[in-house]
């Protein structure tokens, strides 16, 4: 497990909201477990994705894929969380880690670590990326003793880790990717989201996207998808939850959906129940958030998201994960380069796979061998990310 103590407190909860949120987990845990929406990858023998996967991410906007990833990779990725965690700032703007050495990332012009006061929604309700987190969660007391700022998130994930770099290159999510979104799919953004036990703050509802809301094209995988691998699982209490079908409505007005509600206890939503390993997939035009970690559970999630091209191709967009331009093939294409090194950097890790062909790069395969001249290359690689 990696190494974050619990903040020490008898009871960390949601005060006069306890009850209720306690309830709303179980009634929500309850509806998430009854849709047809999880199980391990399947594809059939000519390598077609099974349509009934397709079909119910269609319907729901989310999928758990269960299994797919296996001990030996997922202890690999607890020994790069717990570096990324010991490299990090010692605190909020420090430039040092604990041990004193330069911090992670400190080299870096991209973003990469990301801070939250405990238990806190630090955008809900603010203009903060193009507004698109309108209400604010309730943010429960923080424990005596609670330090003012603990990690929640890590960009450029993939230039820190080697184990993610792997997750990311893994044959069948990046089949699954192709099945979704055509083989010239694109790159989208990489994050390691870390829950912090008693400690981890809340990400109020939003749709991700903010570029193609009003395109005459617009349709429910127009904004595209995340990935979210599951180190130690998750569930309502730690988790992302999720509206179903909110993906295939346009935009919506989650101010009202609140203000309807109560609360910030959407009645639809329902948490992403997973184990370690499970792989959920989630359309970033459903709504979606998470709470304020008030259980003794840490959450990591590995994150990676992937576009259609032609969601990407030419559209002047950015402000929110990487500088405004134009996503002309170039910029695309460099930055797609990361899918072709994480493939080879899983082939040197697990050799009896049978890797991904990434379609664009077909044939170019010997271009991209991961080795640290490659590392060296890819630094701040998510100053181009694919943010729509
Ligand atoms: O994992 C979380 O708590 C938030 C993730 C999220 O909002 C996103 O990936 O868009």
């Amino acid at each position: 497990m990696v190494n974050l103590p619990l903040a020490e407190a008898p009871v960390v909860d949601y005060g006069e909201d306890e009850a209720a949120m306690v309830r709303y987990r179980v009634e929500g845990t309850e509806r998430a477990l009854m849709l047809d929406n999880r199980g391990p990858i399947r594809f059939d023998a000519d390598g077609n994705l099974d349509p009934a996967i397709l079909d119910a991410y269609s319907r729901h906007g989310f999928y758990v894929l269960t299994g797919v990833l296996q001990p030996d990779e997922l202890a690999d990725l607890e020994r790069d969380v717990a570096d990324l965690l010991d490299r990090a700032p010692v605190t909020k703007g420090a430039t040092v880690d604990r041990h004193g050495r330069p911090a992670l990332g400190r080299d870096c012009t991209g973003r990469n670590v990301s801070w939250v006061k405990p238990l806190s929604d630090p955008i809900g309700g603010t203009d903060a990326a193009h507004g698109r987190h309108p209400a604010k969660m309730i943010e429960p007391r923080p424990p005596d003793g609670a330090p003012p700022y603990v990690v929640q998130l890590v960009l450029g994930s993939l230039q820190f880790s080697d184990a993610c770099l792997r997750v990311y290159g893994h044959p069948d999510l990046l089949r699954v990717a192709e099945a979704i979104n055509g083989p010239d799919f694109t790159p989208f953004n990489e994050a390691v989201w870390i829950k912090q036990p008693r400690l981890g703050g809340s990400v109020a509802w939003h749709q991700d996207g903010w570029t193609h809301w009003d395109h005459p094209d617009l349709d429910e995988g127009t904004h595209g998808f995340n990935y979210m691998a599951q180190l130690y699982g998750c569930d309502a209490a730690n988790g992302l939850w999720v509206v179903p079908g909110s993906h295939r409505i346009g935009r919506a007005d989650i101010t009202a959906m609140v203000k309807a509600a109560g609360s910030d206890r959407l009645p639809d939503a329902v948490p992403l129940i997973c184990g370690p390993g499970d792989v959920a997939i989630t359309n970033r035009q459903a709504i979606h958030g998470s709470f304020a970690n008030t259980s003794d559970d840490v959450r990591v999630t590995i994150n990676f998201g992937f576009h259609r091209r032609r969601s990407v191709l030419n559209v002047t967009s950015g402000g929110v994960h990487s500088a405004i331009t134009t996503y002309d093939e170039h910029y695309i294409e460099e930055r797609s380069k990361l899918i072709a090194y994480a493939i080879d950097a899983r082939r040197q890790r697990f050799g009896d796979e049978e890797p991904y062909r990434y379609q664009p790069f077909a044939g170019r395969e010997d271009e991209f061998r991961w080795n640290d001249e490659a590392r060296a290359a890819i630094k701040d690689y998510n100053l181009r990310d694919l943010g729509i």
